[in-house]
Order: structure tokens, then C-alpha cells, then sequence
């Protein structure tokens, strides 16, 4: 280990009480610092804050069941739609994007704990706050500017929502990048010794993605947002027009955060794809490279093309080319992962899990957004549709096919690590068949109203869009009943569900190779990398024949330990010219035979 690696490992030790192998449920309850623990709270927080919105959407949906505003009041509406967006968006997508990276990227790096464990606890914890503050406003006149919360409209409603809507976004967005910050130094400092960039499972490059995002845009809508407080309390004239500010300035802020944050949304699950594709269809990834490099191209990308959402806000036709095709060629990176996935599906031994069968439901649904990204994208076809239910139908499309399905995928898929029991797998079909039949009945009739003309953000619609309405609010209740399968079977199975012991789905990862769940610290032993993260097929999981001879022969060492004495071996050392750690080969040294003779240095040693 390095020495920067020993600084790390041991402030995340710090944080660790006591050596009980297990945790009780009493500690999820309190401030932790295991990042398991905090992986956890932040997925269950964020769970329940989406059967908020999921109800608020349902609430928004009886409304427009019929034409008349019949079922709440025009400002009610507004207030479910403004905190239906909110919740979704700032509880539940990004939180659980940022639960799965907690869990598992010490896990994945074969690391002890996250880098700063005690900001990682403070970042979970601004979530509750921020989410139970947001919700306050329901009882004052509730925000109703929409999530995006538009001056001069966000300036002339009710001040108290408004303001606790700003404040509450304010926490969230801090939680989230003191989040990136730790997501960041854990995987650029904290790896396990042998595995470089290369030999780095695609779920941390799509983290570094995101979290670079995260760390660029989110301090851009923290300044909007302070500087539209002022004008809300203070009566300055930032954005508001009445006193020679610029509307505009604010849409460019707000966007500029917004556009990424969409990648933000849906980055950390397309690196879960990677991660749970080739499990299930037993085949190394397609493309290890393109995949983790096109996260970059993505992230690059999405910081330049944010004025994509203000193409009707006067913005001039020179600038308005710029941003569409800079857009639409974020297609391309994109396009590069899907075929990568399908590549890797292709001619493998596909296993229909649940976990699998999100996956799939995940590519199709989220190409479906991706198509209408690309029409939306340009111009002239966006002014036609700015503002529509077409609007609408895409960005779920993308949202849900790309953050929530992905969110099921990963649930299935690490769920036995997480709790040590198996989820039901008939249980998880009918989750999955209910799930998208549900979304594809309340979004895909939203296209052909966007197209007809109905506008978003109304209670009160023309009779002629009353039908496709109807069939948009039933799908929604089928979605709504969708989660219940999922809910009954998560709770039941974490209680009572068949143990399921290290490794269930033959995954070459490391999390697999530490119980399930895992120890406070992860690993008995600092891990060594005995494969490739994807390498199916290619060598079998633990040592082969030949370099179990090796080992025999004193030549071969692996799990820092030496097979034929079991000796404690050192393993620590990643420049070794000895090591060859390309993906799919065995790590090779040659013994050392100074540390060797005391095993009690190894994590001293560098
Ligand atoms: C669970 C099923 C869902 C249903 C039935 C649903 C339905 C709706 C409806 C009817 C609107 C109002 C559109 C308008 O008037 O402009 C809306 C807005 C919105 N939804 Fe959903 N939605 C669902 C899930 C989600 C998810 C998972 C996200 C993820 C991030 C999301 C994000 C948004 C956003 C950002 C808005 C815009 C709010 C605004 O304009 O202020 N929704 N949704
Ligand atoms: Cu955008």
C-alpha cells in the first residue's frame, strides 16, 4: 500500500466502532459511518420519499383524468406538480444513485471504508432534512413555480413555500457534493493494490462521471437559488424584471445545473448496467474501454449544452445551432453503451432474473427517451412541441427508463449483498411486468398529446384530449400498484428470505469475494484482484488449474496467501514489475521474502 492509501484507510478506520463482524438494526437507525450502513439509510430514505412523490403523481393524475379541475384546487395543482418534480428529482433519484455508490465502492475497489466517512454520515443526513423541510411547505401556500422554479413567476406566489422550496433545495444540492467530493478521492486514492484505471469496475468510472458533474454544476443552482432568494426577501433586482433584472441569467444558471444533472440522474445506473449485464448473461462486458471513456465523453458533453432547454427564450439562431448540435452528438457516446450492453447480451448464456429483465426494460425504455431526446434537440421541432406533454412523455421516458428501472435492477442484483437473503425471483417478474406495463400506458399516450398540442402544467384541458388522459391516469394506478409487489417482497425477504450466501449470481467483482453482508471493514484481508472484473468464460473464478500448480510451486500467490503453507503473504505492492495485472490475468509475484517473514506488517508496508 501506499502511503497515501495507508493516510486514507486509516481516517476511514476512525470512524468504525468497535470489531463486531455484523451490524444490528438499531445502528441504521442513528449516525454511522459504515458506508454500508449509509448506503442503506440513503436507499430506504429515498425509497420512501418516492412513494411521496409517486402519490403526488397520482394525485396530479386524478386530477387530469378528467378536463375539469375537479379534484383539487388550480394552486393545489401546482403545488403537486412543483413538489411531485422536486421530490422526484432531489429525493429519490439522486439519493439512490448516491445510496448505491456508497454501498458499493469500497466494496468494488476493495476498499475499508469510503475516504471521509464522517462528511459521507453528514451528507446522508441533509437528506431527511432537506426532504421532511421541502414538505413543510404543503402546509403554507405551497411553491409553485414548478421544479424549476422560473423568476418572474417563482417572485409573485406565495413567498413562504417559495422560500422554504429554496432553502430545502439548498440543502439537498450541499448533500450531494459533499457526496461527490468522498465518491471521488475513495476511488481515485483508495483502490486495492494491482488495480489500476483499466482493471477498475465500470461503475466507478460512471461514478467519476457523475460526481464530476456533481462537483462543476451543483455550486452554479446554489448560486441561483441564493441570489433569487434575495430577490424573493430582500428586494434586489437580480433576475426580477420589474427592476431592470434578467430572467434570462436565471434560466442559464438554473440550467446549466439542470442539463447535467439529468447525467447525474442516470450516469451512476448506466454504469450499474455494465456491472449487472454481464453477470446475467455470463460474457465479459462489450467494450470496457468505449463504456468507460464514453462516461467521460457524456460528461463532457453535458456541460456544454444546457441552453438546449431555452431555445424559445430568445435565444439567437446562431447560438441556438451551437447547442443542438452539440446535443445531439451526446447521442454518440450514448449510442456507444447501449450497443456495448447489447453486444455483451449477444450469444451470452442469459439468465432471465429479475435483475436482468430491469436491465432490458432499462435499454428499452431509455432509448425511447433517447429517440425523442434527439427530435426535441432540434429546434424547430422543439418549438412545436416546447412546453407540451411531449415534453413530458420524454424526459420520463428518460427519468424513468433510466433511473428507475436501473434502480430495480440494482436492488435485484445486489440485494443478497446487502442483506444476506435472496430477493423472491417470481415476485421480482410480476414487479417487473406490472412496472412496465405501467409506464409505458401513462407515458407513450403523452407523446401524441404533446404532438396534438396540449400544454403541461394545466388542471383544465380541451375535451378532445380527454381520452388519451384517461388511459395516461390508469397506467399511473398500474404503476402505483406495481411497487406493492416489490415492497412485500423486500421486507419479507430481508426478514425471511433464503440465505444467500457469498457469491449467488457467480459475479467476479470483489464484493462477491466477502460475505454477505459484508464485515464492518469488507475484507478479512486486503484483496488481491484474481481476475478481470468481467472476465466470464475467459478464466474461471478463483485460480485455475495451472496457477493453482503455480501456487504449489511457490511461484503464484493469491488472496495474499500462500496456498500450500497458508502462510500470510504481503500483497501490497502495485509497482512490483513482477505483477502483471492486466484484466483477465492472474496478479504474479515473486515472494518477498523480508515481509514475508512478518505478516503483521502488511498494512504498514509500501
Ligand atoms: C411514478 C409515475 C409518475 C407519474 C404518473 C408522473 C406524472 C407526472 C405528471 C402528470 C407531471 C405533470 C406534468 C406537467 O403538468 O407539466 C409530472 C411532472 C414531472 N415529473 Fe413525473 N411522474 C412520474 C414519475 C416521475 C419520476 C420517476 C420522475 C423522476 C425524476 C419524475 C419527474 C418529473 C418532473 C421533473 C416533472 C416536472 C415538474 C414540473 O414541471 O415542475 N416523474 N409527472
Ligand atoms: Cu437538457
Amino acid at each position: 500500500m501506499t502511503t497515501a492509501q495507508v493516510d486514507f484507510q486509516e481516517s476511514a478506520n476512525a470512524g468504525a466502532e468497535g470489531h463486531d463482524p455484523q451490524r444490528k438494526w438499531q445502528d441504521y437507525f442513528g449516525f454511522n459511518t459504515d458506508h454500508k450502513v449509509i448506503g442503506l439509510q440513503y436507499l430506504v430514505t429515498s425509497f420512501l420519499f418516492y412513494l411521496v412523490g409517486g402519490s403526488l403523481a397520482t394525485a396530479v393524475r386524478t386530477e387530469l383524468a378528467t378536463p375539469d379541475p375537479d379534484f383539487v384546487s388550480p394552486e393545489m395543482y401546482n403545488t403537486l406538480f412543483t413538489l411531485h418534480g422536486t421530490v422526484m428529482i432531489f429525493l429519490w433519484i439522486v439519493p439512490a444513485g448516491a445510496g448505491f455508490a456508497n454501498f458499493l465502492i469500497p466494496l468494488l475497489i476493495g476498499a475499508k471504508d469510503m475516504a471521509f466517512p464522517r462528511l459521507n454520515a453528514v451528507a446522508f443526513w441533509l437528506i431527511p432534512v432537506g426532504g421532511i423541510l421541502l414538505l413543510t411547505s404543503f402546509f403554507t401556500t405551497g411553491p409553485q413555480a414548478g421544479w424549476t422554479s422560473y423568476p418572474p413567476l417563482s417572485l409573485i406566489g406565495g413567498k413562504v413555500g417559495e422560500e422554504i422550496w429554496i432553502l430545502s433545495v439548498l440543502l439537498l444540492g450541499s448533500s450531494s457534493i459533499l457526496g461527490a467530493l468522498n465518491f471521488m478521492v475513495t476511488i481515485l486514492k483508495m483502490r486495492a493494490p494491482g488495480m489500476g484505471f483499466n482493471q477498475m469496475p465500470l461503475f466507478c468510472w460512471a461514478m467519476i462521471a457523475t460526481s464530476t458533474l456533481a462537483l462543476v454544476s451543483t455550486p452554479v443552482l446554489a448560486s441561483a437559488l441564493i441570489l433569487l432568494s434575495f430577490d424573493l426577501l430582500a428586494g434586489t433586482n437580480f433576475f426580477n424584471p420589474t427592476g431592470g433584472g434578467d430572467p434570462i441569467v436565471y434560466q442559464h444558471m438554473f440550467w446549466f445545473y439542470s442539463h447535467p444533472a439529468v447525467y447525474i440522474m442516470v450516469l451512476p445506473f448506466f454504469g450499474v448496467m455494465s456491472e449487472v449485464i454481464p453477470v446475467h448473461a455470463r460474457k465479459p462486458i462489450f467494450g470496457y474501454k468505449a463504456i468507460a471513456y464514453s462516461s467521460l465523453a457524456i460528461c463532457f458533453l453535458g456541460l456544454i449544452v444546457w441552453a438546449h432547454h431555452m431555445f424559445t427564450s430568445g435565444t439567437p439562431g446562431w447560438l441556438r445551432m451551437f447547442f443542438m448540435i452539440a446535443t445531439m452528438v451526446i447521442a454518440v457516446p450514448t449510442g456507444i453503451k447501449v450497443f456495448s450492453w447489447l453486444a455483451t447480451m449477444w450469444g451470452g448464456k442469459i439468465r432471465l432474473t429479475s435483475a436482468m429483465l430491469f436491465c432490458m426494460g432499462f435499454i428499452s425504455t431509455f432509448v425511447m427517451g433517447g429517440v425523442t431526446g434527439v427530435m426535441v434537440a432540434s429546434v424547430p421541432f422543439d418549438i412545436h412541441v416546447h412546453d407540451t406533454y411531449f415534453v413530458v412523455a420524454h424526459f420520463h421516458y428518460v427519468l424513468f427508463g433510466g433511473s428507475v428501472f436501473g434502480i430495480y435492477a440494482a436492488i435485484y442484483h445486489w440485494f443478497p449483498k446487502m442483506t444476506g437473503r435472496m430477493l423472491n425471483e417470481p415476485w421480482g417478474v410480476v414487479h417487473f411486468v406490472l412496472t412496465l406495463i405501467g409506464a409505458n400506458l401513462t407515458f407513450m399516450p403523452m407523446h401524441a398529446l404533446g404532438l396534438m398540442g396540449m400544454p403541461r402544467r394545466v388542471a383544465m384541458y380541451d375535451p378532445k384530449f380527454a381520452g388519451l388522459n384517461m388511459v395516461c391516469t390508469v397506467g399511473s394506478y398500474i404503476l402505483a400498484v406495481s411497487t406493492l409487489p416489490f415492497i412485500v417482497n423486500a421486507i419479507w425477504s430481508w426478514m425471511k428470505g433464503p440465505k444467500a450466501g457469498n457469491n449467488p449470481w457467480q459475479g467476479l467483482t470483489l464484493e462477491w469475494m466477502t460475505s454477505s453482508p459484508p464485515p464492518i471493514e469488507n475484507f478479512e484481508k486486503t484483496p488481491v484482484l484474481a481476475t478481470g472484473p468481467y472476465d466470464y468464460g475467459v478464466i474461471k473464478p478463483g485460480p485455475s488449474k495451472r496457477a493453482i500448480a503455480e501456487i504449489d510451486a511457490g511461484l503464484l500467490w493469491q488472496g495474499g496467501v500462500k496456498r500450500s503453507t497458508g502462510v500470510d503473504v504481503p500483497f501490497d505492492n502495485p509497482n512490483d514489475p513482477n505483477l502483471a495485472a492486466g484484466p483477465g490475468s492472474i496478479l504474479r509475484a515473486q515472494p518477498d521474502p523480508n515481509v514475508a517473514a512478518n505478516p503483521e506488517q502488511r498494512d504498514g508496508e509500501s
